[in-house]
């Protein structure tokens, strides 16, 4: 079994920095957070960034100043998402692809997203892992509920497969309209994704408090690890996240007790088959 892989998903579109003061919202906590999380053991880093405000935004310049800024200070496989806030429009998400991130997140539905709608229609869907073919962007399909992986399989029988020739899943468990954050829920998608193209890999992320509960099954399956605040704000029961470093930290012990000890960028690189 391979190492693995782990990727920080520091941000979000969800919480604010008014509720959750360590969320790291400038482009220097973000990289300041990026260097920290790759020394720890983090190969890749899931992009969502904020405005003078600290609200979501998809703003053209800034992305493009963050990967800049992110190549720049770390190794880390930069990975923007492409989801935005659940009220971004298509186009706004579709140019996210300009900024010329090494991975961009494609999701594979629409879910309810707490009290709102995660809309990500089929036509779109397509657009979206085309254009990833077309400009080079290795994607990682996010996956919310067991039916969107199925979705997966449409899309690269009938799309073909991304750059690279490699397919990389993220299961994203545990949204208030999304499939619960339990082993017995990921043991059934890994039993899908095994109808995927040979060497598919997978990582995953537990909502709230699902967090640890889809990690070490995640492990004990095979499968990679996404953490961070974008996913998790409380460390335990009545206990804040103090910072992103805290989670990745965690989940490097357990991928260690796994015996399944973090890949360094270069080696996640090799294994997602995204350029060097
Ligand atoms: N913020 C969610 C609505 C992604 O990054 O691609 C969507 C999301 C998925 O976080
Ligand atoms: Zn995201």
């Amino acid at each position: 079994m391979p190492g693995t892989v782990i990727t920080v998903a520091p941000t979000g579109a969800e919480s604010s920095k008014a509720a959750v003061p360590a969320l790291p919202v400038t482009l220097d906590e973000l990289v300041a957070t990026a260097k920290e999380c790759e020394a720890l053991g983090a190969a890749i880093v899931h992009v969502h960034i904020r405005d003078d405000d600290a609200r979501p935004t998809l703003d053209q310049g800034r992305l493009r100043d963050t990967v800049a800024a992110l190549k720049q200070s770390t190794d880390l496989i930069v990975q923007l998402s492409s989801g935005g806030a659940v009220t971004d429009p298509e186009d706004a998400r579709l140019a996210v692809l300009e900024a010329g991130p090494e991975m961009a997140s494609c999701t594979m539905g629409t879910v309810n997203f707490g009290d709102g709608v995660f809309l990500n229609r089929w036509e779109f869907i397509v657009d979206l892992h085309r254009r990833m073919q077309e400009r080079g962007i290795v994607p990682e399909y996010e996956i919310f509920d067991l039916g969107q992986l199925t979705t997966l399989r449409r899309l690269l029988d009938q799309h073909g497969l991304p750059v690279g020739g490699h397919v990389h899943v993220d299961l994203v468990m545990g949204v208030p309209g999304g499939m619960p954050g339990t082993a017995a829920a990921l043991v059934a998608c890994e039993s899908v994704i095994r109808d995927l193209p040979a060497g598919t890999t997978f990582s995953a992320t537990g909502i709230g408090r699902s967090t640890i509960p889809v990690m070490l099954a995640s492990l004990s399956a095979g499968g990679h690890l996404r953490v961070g605040m974008e996913d998790t704000i409380s460390y335990a029961r009545g206990r804040p996240v103090e910072s992103n470093m805290q989670l990745v930290a965690r989940a490097v012990g357990f991928a260690q007790l796994a015996q399944r000890p973090p890949l360094i960028p270069a080696a996640a690189r090799e294994l997602l088959g995204v350029p060097a």
